[in-house]
């Protein structure tokens, strides 16, 4: 048996997961990947014998080191560990986790924490993009207590809020991967997307559904799931993903009206459970498209005058606002508050 790895498990956003340093890490990918199945307990839907949550959400680990490129402080690589089937992916990036990258950087000593609040910008290796976060540091050390609060987690927390810039075409080389900003397969209308997070975004009426339910009743609806997977095997090659079976994008965001006062509500597919909430990126994508007339959702979204656009995207949980600063037509930078917290630090087998 192994001595055991060096570990942080932190909450980061709605997500939760496993932050390593790489060289606490085996440098042999397959081993490494190996050492990260048995970690979480995958594959099993349980987990029963892993750190993991029997969830995609509860399943993830974050490699943090520093970085050697320029204006950036640390490299943030995201992995996806598939919770029922032997899988480690790198093919998507994670905002939810990237939440706790900068505390864990702080606290790992690869950023020096200034006074109150200290500024951490993260390249995210998965996409080859810049965040930044910033970190509450009082005193100089990284603090998790405050009133800052995000649907989807219970009480309040630090606030931890996130920029991004320029991700369009994060992962698929386009915002518009099919240069057109809808497309109609199998006889639907889609919108094919990428601002940070390649998304399909459809309606959910179109799907049969009403975009109310819960969850648990979209995934017990074995027809509607065939059918997204169907869609999604077919649009991967379409959003330059290529072969999509293995892979964790794209998600499958299914739209209605809002109805809570937001901009739009939404049920996200990601892509074989639905989410509780809705992934960072995947809003900023989805945002992305309420706001480009003519693309699936915008005909459905409320949005608000003025800019920058604080686009309020309801989920199963809530809302999760972006807010999008508009430059030629499109949102080249977003933000989203979120908060994170160290739950662990020590080794796990
Ligand atoms: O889109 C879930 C999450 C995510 C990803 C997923 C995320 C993002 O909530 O940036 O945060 O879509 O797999 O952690």
């Amino acid at each position: 048996m192994s001595d055991g790895t060096r570990v942080m498990w932190m909450r980061g956003g709605t997500s939760k997961g496993a932050y390593f340093l790489p060289d606490d890490l085996p440098s042999d990918l397959a081993e490494r990947d190996r050492m990260l199945l048995r970690a979480m307990g995958s594959p099993d839907p349980r987990q029963i014998d892993g750190m993991g949550g029997a969830d995609p959400l509860t399943s993830k680990v974050a490699i943090v080191k520093p970085s050697a490129r320029d204006g950036a402080d640390v490299d943030y690589l995201f992995l996806q560990v598939f919770v029922d089937q032997p899988i480690v992916t790198d093919a998507q990036n994670c905002g939810n986790i990237l939440a706790g990258v900068g505390p864990f950087a702080i606290e790992r000593g690869l950023v020096a924490a200034q006074s109150d609040e200290t500024p951490v910008t993260i390249y995210m290796e998965n996409t080859g993009q810049m965040a930044v976060a910033r970190v509450q540091t009082p005193n100089g050390k990284v603090s998790y207590v405050g009133e800052a609060s995000i649907d989807g987690v219970p009480g309040t927390a630090a606030p931890v809020p996130l920029e991004f810039r320029d991700t369009a075409g994060s992962s698929c080389g386009a915002l518009f991967p099919t240069g057109n900003v809808v497309d109609v397969i199998d006889g639907i209308e889609v919108t094919l997307i990428d601002n940070g997070m390649p998304c399909v975004v459809l309606r959910a009426a179109d799907m049969g559904v009403t975009g109310r339910e819960a969850p648990a009743e979209l995934e017990a609806n074995d027809a509607l799931r065939a059918r997204l997977e169907h869609l999604r095997l077919t649009m991967g090659p379409l959003m330059n993903l290529g072969d999509v079976t293995e892979k964790s994008v794209p998600k499958i965001t299914m739209v209605s009206a809002a109805k809570n006062g937001g901009a739009i509500s939404t049920r996200t597919f990601i892509p074989h459970r639905c989410h509780k909430t809705i992934g960072v990126l995947g809003a900023v994508s989805v945002a992305t498209a309420c706001l480009t007339p003519g693309a699936v959702g915008n005909d459905l979204a409320v949005l608000p005058d003025g800019t920058p656009k604080r686009v309020s995207i309801e989920h199963p949980t809530g809302e999760m606002t972006v807010i999008g600063h508009i430059k030629e037509d499109t949102v080249a930078k977003a933000e989203v508050l979120r908060t994170a917290r160290k739950l662990m630090d020590g080794v796990v087998f």
